[in-house]
């Protein structure tokens, strides 16, 4: 059974930084990493003011920056031909869509929050499977906020993390990228703690540490990438967005977390579609409810029931579900998981299914076989325990060739 592999951080820094050192002949001034993520449960609620439970993968997007004497910047990336090169008028909103919009943007709105962010050379090294539904824009945006707050000497701790990183990550993917997502995301690239879920409550951006460790009860989390691209620059996503805004306005609430009755509030909504987008959203707000409890309670049967009821709901009520997704959560129920469901946006990308450790290679088994069956590409497995926040990976050692 071959698994994703996420890297050493201290090779794939060092690896990093000498190619840095191959491209601009000098030493980059820090190198960064910042994971992707796995939500567990309350899936598009971020954008709702609802609570969500992700997890922080072993997966990261690794950045090595150098500040420049004068205004330019450039974006390369080890998985990548074309290099962006722009200057200060290039970086904010309205600038020509590019990958590289992801790491401009955060100069931008880092720029924006008051630091003083001069020219840099900016390369790349992104480990999370890109398209696959787990974040990797986030862990991109991160991991270079990180590495050009250690660039400046700014100490980035939990608090400016939370405070100052979050926002200007979330501005920079919204106002340059051009996707204006829930937060969900970064908040979890940047401050996850290893063995922990993080319940983010979006109401005010609060997070708590939620204990996570399946494997002590005989458990893994497999991931299982469908290698349909996911993207939320595609308009689903939006649309989602807006149809939760409009269900809001008919009930006359400013989100819906608002709601206490949920019956009523769904049978003041005429328009089938919103009412049902409104019911996964009012639906998913109780079982992370349900989730909590039964995490609390150590009763993973509990949480896979909430798992599975999620997914139902997002392929049912939001439809951002697709039949791979379907296929991967339905394979591992039938082969003995105790809750599977997808994981992010939708529309392709990854699902996720919580079983007993002996069971792991017949699901893959099960599952590789259905994906061959119906003819799709082979999916990608990986098996995750919960990991850390992103991390300044310092000092970036060179190999001794290149120093
Ligand atoms: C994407 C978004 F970026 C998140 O903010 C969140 O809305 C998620 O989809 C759905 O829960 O990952």
């Amino acid at each position: 059974m071959s698994f994703l592999d996420p890297g050493d951080p201290a090779d794939i820094a060092e690896g990093l930084a000498t190619a840095f050192v191959g491209r601009h002949q000098c030493t980059p001034d820090a190198v960064a990493g910042a994971p992707g993520r796995v939500n567990l449960i309350g899936e598009h609620v971020d954008y709702n003011a609802g609570r969500c439970l992700p997890v922080a993968l072993p997966h990261a997007t690794y950045a090595a920056v150098r500040l420049r004497t004068d205004d330019v910047v450039t974006v390369a990336s080890l998985q990548r031909e074309d290099v962006w090169t722009g200057a200060s008028r290039d970086l904010g909103p309205g600038a020509a869509q590019h990958w590289s919009s992801y790491v401009s943007g955060v100069v931008w709105t880092l720029r924006e929050d008051g630091l003083d962010v001069p020219g840099l050379d900016v390369l790349v090294d992104g480990r999370v499977p890109i398209g696959a539904g787990l974040s990797s824009s986030a862990a991109l945006e991160c991991s270079v906020a990180l590495a050009v707050c250690a660039a400046l000497g700014v100490d980035a701790d939990r608090d400016f993390r939370a405070d100052r990183l979050v926002s200007a990550c979330m501005r920079a993917e919204a106002e340059v990228a051009g996707v204006a997502t829930g937060g969900m995301d970064q908040t979890v690239s940047l401050l996850a703690e290893r063995g922990h879920a993080l319940l983010i409550d979006c109401v005010d951006g609060s997070t708590q540490q939620v204990p996570w460790s399946p494997e002590s009860a005989g458990l893994r989390l497999l991931v299982v990438d469908t290698r349909v691209i996911h993207a939320l620059v595609d308009g689903g996503y939006e649309a989602r967005r807006s149809s939760c805004e409009q269900a809001a306005t008919i009930l006359g609430v400013t989100s819906l977390r608002e709601v206490e009755d949920v019956p009523a509030a769904l049978s003041r909504i005429a328009d089938p579609v919103v009412r049902r987008r409104a019911r996964h959203v009012l639906t998913e707000m109780s079982r992370v409810g349900d989730a909590l409890l039964a995490l609390e309670a150590g009763d993973h049967e509990s949480f896979g029931v909430a798992m599975t009821g999620s997914h139902e709901s997002l392929r049912d009520d939001f439809e951002v579900s697709c039949p791979e997704l379907d296929a991967v959560v339905e394979t591992s129920l039938e082969h003995g998981a105790l809750g599977a469901r997808m994981t992010g946006g939708g529309f392709g990308g990854s699902a996720i299914a919580l079983l007993p450790h002996a069971l792991v290679a017949e699901v893959v088994q099960a599952v590789r076989s259905r994906f061959h069956h119906q003819r799709w590409p082979a999916p990608a497995f990986a098996l995750v325990e919960a990991s850390a926040g992103g991390r300044v990976l310092d000092p970036p050692s060179v190999r001794p060739s290149l120093r």
